[in-house]
């Protein structure tokens, strides 16, 4: 079985195109690398690669992380400067054992040795919406501003699940900050024996919950994805509630080897979309709405 899925519509033409070359040959990393690439140098996804929207020193911090379910590696890097596409490096990064994530100026100099390409990567665009927020918002409140999305794929080809995600984190975020998108079993997570999950949101409260691990936890107790999703995200609200700490913006996506797929979300029906596509569904956008996955017409 082939199958790709990705949050938010933004990977819409990523995953055609990564979902053909899955379809002919390429392995399940291959079609990650090319989903995620496709938003990445997009400059009109202000959340991702080049485009992104600056951290509030007007610098663009790129946060990105690749797990191979099958051999169980993993890289990412963290808070790194100017790399064109932050997920080729952590590709890379997982094919070692040791050192495999790296943030800041180590991680720029792996990219630069390995022969990564550098550009800047803030756009007049990005940069006009700094300097406008930055005259507006109360820094106290980083929440996770609207079109600013992570992308995030889950790849499957035949027995071997894969995830990856890439994003310029939350806008207006400190210098140094770090989201949940390159942390382990946070914004992603994947086990060829069971599936893979991935996180969209708000990165601090995602890493609280450990929310992709917790998803992949849930369908290895036999849970079909968008379950295992639901679940995850409202035992998690609950449990933080009854510690009075009201959670913010999370949508989760997961894939399940059984052949599942779903997400969950606490966005308002219809404001969180994802993509999927397998050899029986050509690729198309998904959505939430009465707590359930359904196409968008
Ligand atoms: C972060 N989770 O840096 C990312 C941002 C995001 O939708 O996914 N926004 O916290």
């Amino acid at each position: 079985m082939n199958a790709i899925l990705a949050a938010w519509k933004m990977s819409l033409r990523g995953v055609e195109k990564a979902f053909g070359l899955l379809r002919t040959g390429a392995d399940e990393k291959d079609a990650i690398k090319t989903a995620v690439n496709m938003v990445e140098d997009n400059p009109e996804f202000s959340s991702v690669g080049y485009g992104g929207l600056p951290n509030r020193e007007g610098e663009v911090e790129l946060d990105a992380a690749f797990m191979d379910g099958t051999s169980g590696r993993y890289g990412a890097l963290l808070g790194a400067k100017g790399i064109s596409n932050p997920i080729d490096a952590a590709i890379e990064l997982g094919n070692r054992h040791l050192n495999c994530v790296l943030s800041g100026a180590g991680a720029e100099k792996f990219a630069r040795l390995n022969g990564f390409q550098f550009k800047n990567m803030l756009t007049q665009k990005a940069k006009r919406s700094w300097m406008e927020e930055l005259s507006r918002i109360d820094l106290d409140d980083l929440s996770s501003y609207k079109g600013h999305d992570t992308v995030c794929v889950i790849a499957r080809k035949e027995k071997d699940i894969s995830a990856g995600v890439s994003t310029s984190g939350l806008f207006m975020k400190e210098p140094g900050r770090i989201g949940d998108s390159p942390i382990i079993g946070a914004g992603l997570y994947a086990d060829s024996f069971t599936g893979a999950a991935s996180a969209t949101g708000v990165g601090e409260d995602i890493i609280r919950g450990c929310l992709s691990y917790e998803a992949v936890r849930r369908m290895e107790q036999g849970k079909p994805a968008g379950i295992a999703c639901r679940e995850t995200l409202n035992a998690f609200t609950k449990k933080m509630e009854a510690k009075n700490f009201s959670v913010k913006s999370i949508s989760l996506i997961a894939m399940g080897i059984d052949g599942s797929f779903g997400a969950a979300t606490n966005l308002k029906d219809g404001d969180f979309t994802f993509v999927y596509a397998d050899d029986n569904h050509p690729p198309a956008v998904w959505t939430i709405a009465d707590g359930t996955e359904k196409l968008l017409k």
